[in-house]
């Protein structure tokens, strides 16, 4: 063993595990079962614009092959894994929120076979699983009938799972479906419209404390003594510099796109100043109320976070065309600094310390609120040249990056952050929004020119490990620059 190599222990009890979603798995089945989600649209829409053409129609085909996977969860080490439920293969009619038998069963299936692996579910309400036929009828999470369509679909959930399942998330990054979408319009349907886009927002920050209600009403969580969390993608920001006007870009930054989210299901409060600066800009949302006090009423249990990559961000140095409708990025923009390092292959910063800033952030201004990392990981490009002669992918660089992030967490932890769990993002290789299955993320390898056989990566055997010592080697960490 080198010499410079510490050992770095986890705490008992630490939540390790992977995460992935219903529609970047499951695949539809062979022939569809269920409705279409909103991804489903926008891949048919543009499958073009969707590496090699790779989309939701196969996925992985976990649908038919969750036994296999679950089985190889156990073999990497898994302690805990979260997936989605699909709400349009669960919910037959969307209205009256009556469940599609056959979409229930699947969903039994996979829990149990997880519970009997050992292995805990954490269920996701919704990972960009919106149906397809609510954005045709109503324009999607702009509509407050939604939020009740939802809620219904929630408290169907809760009643048939709710006995095995102890940690609920209702969204995966509740901002990115708009912001992609109809903010900056990247995505289907290639919308841009502020005030809606900030609608969506708030009524997803709604409909999680609208669904918490509904679950602590209904005792859903008694059986397993669940707790019902959502997961957010806060972006550590960094301004260019501590001068006033980089620090207020920084600021701005963080509040339309971190405390928009975290302040409501934390602290039970939209922040003030988001009210303000929407008001100023005519692009403020309609809210009640009445609204506000459910939200105040229903604060999280626990808080997922998936983190990957710093923002860095400095004031701008050129005027708003006055042309151009308000956007956010009125008050920043981003900033490049020289030497970092870099995931080339999907274009994201390397900087491990965003774990322990982000941890202490949670101590210090969100109450040392139970959170967990709900995702990290590193997507890589063209794998197959890792591999080994017995065609194991070699991937050094990801057990590096686990090591790195996992260090920063753990000093983080150290010092009193209430972090309960490290998720890796992901399981297997899967599809990804529009990266389909360019960037490899997995401790398990789907090989497309091979029927989507599944192999271990190194890193699937480093996990295991980890998760019978509870303890890794890796190098002491060493101070890093701003
Ligand atoms: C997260 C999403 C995941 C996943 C991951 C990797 O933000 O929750 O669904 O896809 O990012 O990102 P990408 O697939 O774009 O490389």
């Amino acid at each position: 063993m080198d010499n410079n190599m510490k050992k770095y222990k986890l705490p008992e009890d630490f939540i390790l595990g992977a995460a992935s979603s219903a529609w970047q798995t499951e695949g539809w089945g062979g022939k569809k079962i269920g409705h279409d989600t909103f991804i489903d649209l926008w891949y048919k829409a543009t499958p073009e614009l969707w590496h090699n053409g790779y989309g939701p129609a196969v996925a992985t085909d976990f649908y038919n092959r969750y036994k296999e996977d679950i089985g190889l969860m156990k073999e990497c080490g898994l302690r805990s894994y979260r997936t989605s439920i699909d709400w349009s293969r669960f919910i037959k009619d969307f209205e009256t929120g009556e469940v599609d038998e056959d979409g229930a069963a699947f969903y039994d299936s996979v829990i149990n076979e997880m519970i009997k692996n050992g292995i805990e579910p954490m269920i996701c309400l919704e990972h960009y699983e919106y149906p397809a036929a609510l954005f045709e009828k109503y324009g999607g999470w702009g509509s407050k009938h939604v939020i009740d369509l939802y809620v219904k679909y929630a408290v169907e959930a809760f009643k048939r799972y709710g006995d095995r399942v102890k940690i609920w998330f209702t969204f995966n990054e509740p901002i990115v479906l708009q912001t992609r979408t109809i903010l900056d319009a990247q995505r289907f349907p290639f919308k841009q419209d502020t005030k809606l886009a900030m609608q969506w927002n708030y009524n997803k920050i709604l409909a999680t404390a609208k669904a918490v209600e509904a679950f602590r009403r209904g005792n859903y969580g008694e059986k397993a003594g669940s707790k019902i969390g959502v997961v957010l993608n806060p972006e550590m920001t960094y301004p260019r510099s501590s001068s006033a006007h980089d620090m207020k870009a920084a600021d701005m930054f963080d509040l339309f796109y971190n405390r928009i989210f975290m302040d409501p299901a934390v602290k039970g409060e939209i922040p003030k100043e988001l009210f303000e600066v929407l008001d100023l800009h005519n692009c403020l949302f309609d809210y009640t109320e009445e609204e506000l006090e459910v939200i105040k009423k229903n604060t999280v249990d626990i808080l997922g976070l998936n983190l990957y990559f710093p923002v860095r961000i400095k004031a701008r140095n050129s005027a708003w065309n006055p042309e151009v409708p308000f956007h956010p990025s009125y008050y920043f923009d981003h900033h490049e600094i020289q030497g970092k390092r870099m995931n080339p292959h999907r274009g994201w910063e390397i900087y491990p310390k965003i774990m322990y800033d982000m941890a202490m952030r949670m101590k210090n201004e969100y109450g040392n609120v139970e959170w967990m990392i709900s995702e990290n990981g590193m997507g890589v490009e063209g794998e197959d040249k890792y591999k080994n002669e017995d065609g194991v992918i070699q991937d050094d660089y990801r057990i590096d990056f686990i090591s790195e992030h996992m260090a920063w967490l753990l000093k983080a932890i150290d010092e009193g952050s209430n972090c309960k769990g490290y998720m890796l993002w992901a399981f297997t290789d899967c599809v990804s929004p529009a990266n389909a299955f360019k960037n490899r993320y997995g401790l398990v390898e789907i090989n497309l020119e091979d029927s989507r056989n599944r192999k271990m990566k190194k890193s699937g055997k480093w996990f295991r490990e980890l998760s019978d010592n509870n303890y890794f080697y890796f190098r002491d960490l060493v101070p890093v620059y701003k």
